[in-house]
């Protein structure tokens, strides 16, 4: 993209309405702007990065075989006066009324929604187990939506949800999709310790948050520092067998880690190194039985040809969230340092002196090179203004073509992580890059 005609309206000033490092820099970096309460329009720039984090997370989901679908996100009031939660939801659920006087609602969740197209199509133990999730829009009429995109009305969840014949089936699920969360988080660069979690509307009785830490997280959280030295990096767990999976599930729950809801004191007391600190929930897993296909009529031949309730679990994570909980893991006072494998743009191209021969051909033929994943700033801008308006946007690459390196063929080329700079040809630059 060509900074120069591009919708990236970066902000110099703070934005007063903005209480926390991510919501002020997602506005500064011009990736978002609310359009209204808890409800964010996604910028060209915040768009990629909310594509780059869905796409991790599909490829992860993916990897544990669960199957990429579309539910919309209105649904009818009468599939969830099936499972008796349209009375209860509340008032978070936003409740709409069509021409015809129909009574249907913006989705906070798609529990309802599958399990009735699985009661319609599944009709035997054969055809389990399945995984299904979908990248989503959601709407929750939040008391009080804040800190931008991580607590808004309008957010964008992956959801997913399993259906075995029985518990021991349906524990097996739940694991690969601990691990595949434990992955996905791994390759955001993030570490996100799953707690153990109260069910609240979504239900059952064995449920994990998982939770980044940040200072300016909503939840307070206690955890035994054996997660700190935990490092999935490297390993492979494409093909986990049942016991390897086994395995990682008890060295992922044995550690202590509780948010306020489950903290246990008597059990705090035994921990013999203990962190406090606060935290962001990224993503959240539930099993919950049969608790949706009891009530809704989702009964399966089983192999001795008796009706079953299959047993299901649901699985979100906050992709929209997910961009801010980022920010607050990766920045610095000048502004966002984005991990490669999230960021935006690659790089960002800084054409010092615009109309300089030179300058504009060298900056030319790195902008054709990275084939649309590069930011050109060829504003006719100061040079300051560039760099730190590259710094706010927090490309991991800065490769700055100014007239003299431009003379004898070099450029500078930034680190946005480290800030190291070094001077390169070209081609050095581009081989360091990768
Ligand atoms: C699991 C998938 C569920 O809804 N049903 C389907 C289950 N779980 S959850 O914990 O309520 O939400 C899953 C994740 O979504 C993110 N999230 C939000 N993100 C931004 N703004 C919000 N208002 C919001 N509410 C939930 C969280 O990351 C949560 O873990």
């Amino acid at each position: 993209m060509r900074l120069s005609r591009s919708l990236i309206p970066t902000l110099k000033e703070t934005p007063s309405e903005a209480q926390i490092v991510s919501h002020r820099l997602m506005l500064r970096a011009g990736l978002v702007r609310q359009t209204a309460s808890g409800i964010y329009a996604w910028l060209p720039a915040g768009w990629r990065v909310l594509q780059n984090i869905a796409q991790i997370v599909r490829e992860e989901q993916d990897r544990i075989g669960a199957q990429e679908m579309l539910m919309p996100t209105i649904q009818s009031a009468d599939l969830w006066r099936t499972s008796g939660r349209y009375d209860a939801y509340g008032p978070e659920m936003l409740r709409l009324k069509d021409r015809h006087e129909r009574e249907l609602l913006y989705g906070p969740t798609n529990e309802e929604m599958l399990t009735d197209i699985v009661r319609q199509t599944i009709k035997s133990y054969r055809e389990l187990p399945q995984a299904l999730y979908h990248i989503q829009w959601k709407f929750r009429d939040e008391v009080r939506p804040r800190f931008g995109v991580m607590r808004g009305r309008e957010f964008l969840m992956k959801d997913a949800y399993s259906f075995d014949l029985d518990y021991a089936g349906a524990v097996l699920s739940y694991r690969k999709m601990m691990l595949s969360y434990m992955r996905t988080f791994q390759r955001l660069g993030v570490k996100a310790i799953p707690m153990e979690a109260d069910s609240g509307p979504i239900g059952g009785n064995l449920s994990h948050e998982f939770i980044i830490l940040a200072a300016t997280g909503e939840s307070q959280v206690w955890y035994d520092a054996a997660f700190e030295d935990m490092d999935f990096s490297g390993s492979n767990f494409a093909h986990t067998s049942e016991a390897d999976l086994e395995r990682f599930f008890t060295q992922m729950t044995t550690p202590y880690a509780a948010t306020d809801e489950k903290h246990d004191s008597a059990a705090w007391e035994q921990v013999a190194n203990k962190r406090e600190g606060r935290g962001i929930e990224v993503g959240h897993i539930f099993y919950f039985g049969n608790k949706y296909s009891d009530p809704m009529g989702l009964k399966v031949a089983g192999p001795d040809g008796a009706q079953v309730a299959p047993h299901m679990g649901s699985y979100g994570i906050g992709v929209s969230r997910l961009v801010g909980a980022l920010i607050e893991a990766f920045h610095d006072e000048a502004g966002i340092k984005w991990p490669d494998a999230v960021a935006p743009f690659k790089a960002a191209i800084l054409n010092l002196k615009v109309g300089d021969i030179a300058c504009d051909r060298i900056s030319e033929s790195l902008y054709a090179h990275f084939a649309g994943n590069a930011l050109y700033d060829d504003r006719e801008d100061r040079a300051g203004v560039k760099f730190n308006d590259a710094d706010l946007m927090g490309h991991p690459w800065q490769i700055v073509v100014g007239p003299r390196g431009a003379a004898a063929g070099t450029v500078e080329l930034k680190r946005r992580a480290t800030g190291e700079k070094q001077e390169l040809s070209v081609e050095a630059a581009l081989a360091r890059i990768g």
